[in-house]
């Protein structure tokens, strides 16, 4: 169970509707954990705080990833909205007073995902695609292969995240290539 204080907190700092997202990624979080065998109470803390640092008054994120001693790569850099990741870890560690190194980087690479990943990684990173309040063309096919094979969903969903990174003009981040690439060959080697 989330503590009321976080609860209170966390729809203070990033607004009532990014908190309601946050609670649908905390439920299919938990769902996911209990499918593939692991622990739901880290799946439950990760899913609730994974985008904790997309706060409500960014008036200058690039500011507040400095204060918070956030070294940059460029491509963050450029695309500010790739900061939450990183800043929501930050911020677990102390605004939440998250210890767990497996729930700080599921919040830390929910966006971006990496070469790698863990299992509550991947739960996170696919929790935030499916909760029940995204509603998107494809949604559905990404929902299903959640229950049935969650190296596939990841590999569909990272791929589709690419296609639309590159739809708007933006840079790619090398995590997300790193993560993909790392996919395919576990696929090739089946
Ligand atoms: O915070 P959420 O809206 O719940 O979702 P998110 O953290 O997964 O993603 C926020 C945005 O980040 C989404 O529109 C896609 C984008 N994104 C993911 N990977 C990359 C990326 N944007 C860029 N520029 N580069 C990436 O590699
Ligand atoms: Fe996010
Ligand atoms: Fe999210």
């Amino acid at each position: 169970m989330i503590e009321q204080w976080m609860h209170e907190k966390l729809k203070k700092d990033i607004g009532e509707v990014r908190y309601n997202h946050s609670i649908g990624v905390m439920n299919t979080s938990m769902e996911l954990a209990k499918l593939y065998g692991y622990p739901e109470g880290e799946a439950e803390l990760a899913g609730f705080l994974h985008d904790c640092g997309k706060l409500k008054d960014k008036i200058n994120l690039l500011k507040i990833a400095k204060e918070f001693d956030i070294i940059l790569d460029n491509v963050m850099q450029h695309n500010p909205e790739l900061i939450h990741g990183p800043l929501g870890e930050k911020i677990a560690i102390k605004e939440y007073k998250v210890t767990n190194k497996n729930v700080l980087n599921a919040i830390r690479y929910h966006t971006t995902g990496r070469e790698n990943m863990s299992l509550l990684e991947k739960i996170v990173y696919i929790a935030d695609i499916i909760e029940p309040g995204r509603k998107f063309e494809g949604v559905d096919t990404i929902r299903q292969l959640a229950y049935e094979d969650i190296d596939k969903c990841l590999l569909y969903a990272v791929d589709r995240t690419i296609v639309f990174v590159i739809s708007k003009g933006k840079l790619i981040h090398l995590d997300t290539i790193k993560a993909r690439n790392q996919l395919i060959i576990l696929k090739d080697l089946e």
